[in-house]
């Protein structure tokens, strides 16, 4: 196959010439990992991998292949569940990894800052945090691989939204290089400025579509010295919504993580996952992870825990709890929660539905979702679980023991149209944390269609005139 198929002659040479030997890779075999998805939706296709080292040679080669009218796809960890870091199968569009920006530029534990450039993993930010005895609290399944450039373009949510917020919560300041190469500096560790309009928020959530983020002031918390974690069996969904309220009303800020797992997802984490083990006398339909800490050293949490499952206990509403009672225990419990998706792909073929609602309609929307699954495609599993403290519920279906996989995923539109239908008349989101990405860009012309879509053509016109980045996702064709 020739090299670079679709790129306009010399484009090869130019940006040789400002990314060097390390920033360019064109051998097809070098690229096949940055060319399907984790979720295994999508396959593309790209005549060239970049990989800038500085913002600089970054924002050169953006305005080579601006010139040149080259479509680039910004790529970090590719754990996207939309498809968002994929190029389509053209050939013709560029993959931009900020892999090499991966540099830690500043930790400051006064003003609870940190710098991270955007192709920093998750984990190395909550480690380099945690090194200088502070917290960075952004905590999801995919951690040991997505990078800070990626959860703030997918304004990633994980499982301490409840308390911390979400990414765009965790953000102060943004460098960003546009589509045609301009460099916005925007790196202010500032709690108050308001400086026009606040480009640095445009851009997370924004799934690559208008700019790339080469690094981000993030904030710091105080570090974690007291934790209580529990795995509970629960009476119902219901049943699960009253234990939340019952720890928010006793100490709001004391809930750090609240989790719902159904009882089929459950199943199947023991099934697929090695050493996996319930610490609980019997299975259950709906279990709830329960999370709590305190930077106060002298906080109680084990007292709260205690309390608030003894009462609960007491009304039916919890039926078995195991503490963790070591870092060990704490570990194996969290892992029984973040090996759903993991164990959910063993399984089979599965459709996910990141959605939300208000958290008062959380039991209604499983209750719900369930039945009309289970009706529409009869002996698929519906297998809900996530973040009910912040009401976003992955309502996915696992496919029917035995069914053709390929049967079943041709489904796939009128399943999440079965979900997002209940989800619509709760008044809830269609993507809560994962984004719109390739897979979802109809829906949100159905939702969001109107003023509200036409003014979001407007802003990517205005940055992306071109259209060149990103091409194909977020926004409808
Ligand atoms: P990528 O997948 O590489 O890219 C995601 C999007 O951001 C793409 O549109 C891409 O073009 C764009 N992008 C990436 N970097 C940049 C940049 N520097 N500038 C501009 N655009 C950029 N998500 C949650 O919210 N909560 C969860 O709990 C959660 N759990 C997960 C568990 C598993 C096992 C997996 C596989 C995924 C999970 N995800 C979760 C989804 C995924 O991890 C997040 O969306 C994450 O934010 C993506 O980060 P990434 O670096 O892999 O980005
Ligand atoms: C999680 O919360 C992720 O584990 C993935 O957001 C959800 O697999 C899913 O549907
Ligand atoms: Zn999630």
């Amino acid at each position: 196959m020739p090299l670079l198929p679709a790129l306009p002659p010399g484009l090869l040479d130019a940006l040789h010439g400002v990314l060097g030997a390390r920033g360019i890779v064109t051998d097809q075999a070098d690229l096949v990992p940055h060319l399907s998805d984790w979720r295994g939706l999508y396959r593309g296709a790209s005549p060239a991998l970049l990989r800038p080292g500085s913002t600089a040679e970054l924002a050169a080669a953006m305005r080579l292949l601006h010139e040149a009218a080259v479509p680039v796809v910004p790529q970090g960890g590719n754990t996207s569940m939309v498809g968002g870091a994929m190029p389509d199968e053209s050939g013709r569009q560029v993959i931009l990894s900020l892999s090499r920006l991966n540099r830690i530029r500043d930790l400051d534990p006064v003003d609870m800052t940190m710098v991270a450039e955007a192709g920093v993993v998750l984990k190395t930010a909550q480690d380099a945090a945690a090194a200088a005895g502070t917290l960075f609290p952004l905590s999801l399944g995919a951690e040991g691989t997505a990078t800070i450039g990626g959860v703030l373009s997918t304004n990633a949510g994980g499982n301490t939204t409840v308390r911390y917020g979400n990414a765009r919560d965790l953000m102060l300041g943004l460098e960003i290089v546009l589509p045609d190469g301009g460099v916005i500096n925007g790196l202010r560790r500032l709690r108050k400025d308001n400086t026009g309009y606040a480009l640095r928020h445009l851009m997370v959530g924004a799934e690559g579509t208008l700019g790339i983020v080469t690094a981000a002031v993030l904030r710091l918390f105080p570090r974690p010295r007291a934790e209580a974690i529990a795995l509970c069996a629960v009476e119902s969904e219901d049943a699960a919504l009253a234990l939340f309220r019952r720890f928010r009303d006793r100490d709001e800020t004391a809930v750090r993580a609240f989790e719902y797992m159904a009882g089929q997802g459950m199943d199947l984490v023991l099934r697929h996952v090695d050493g996996a083990t319930l610490p609980l006398s019997e299975r259950a339909d709906h279990y709830v992870l329960v999370d709590l800490s305190s930077s106060r050293p002298d906080a109680d949490l084990r007292g709260l825990m205690e309390g608030v499952l003894e009462e609960a206990l007491e009304a039916g509403e919890v039926l078995d709890a195991a503490l963790a009672e070591s870092e060990a225990q704490r570990a194996a419990i969290w892992r029984l929660r973040e090996e759903h998706p993991e164990a959910q792909k063993r399984e089979g073929a599965s459709v996910k539905n990141d959605v939300s609602v208000p958290v008062s309609k959380v039991p209604e929307l499983i209750r719900r979702s369930n039945a009309a699954l289970t009706a529409l495609i009869p002996g698929a599993r519906p297998v809900p679980f996530g973040h009910m403290g912040d009401g976003n519920i992955h309502m996915n279906l696992e496919q029917p023991e035995g069914m053709d996989a390929g049967a079943f995923l041709a489904r796939s539109h009128d399943i999440m149209d079965c979900v997002n239908a209940i989800v619509r008349d709760l008044d809830g989101s269609f993507s809560a944390e994962h984004g719109v990405g390739r897979l979802k860009p109809d829906m949100l012309a159905e939702w969001r269609g109107g003023a509200e879509l036409d003014a979001m053509r407007r802003i990517k016109a205005a940055l992306d005139p071109l259209g060149l980045l990103n091409p194909g996702k977020v926004l409808p064709a």
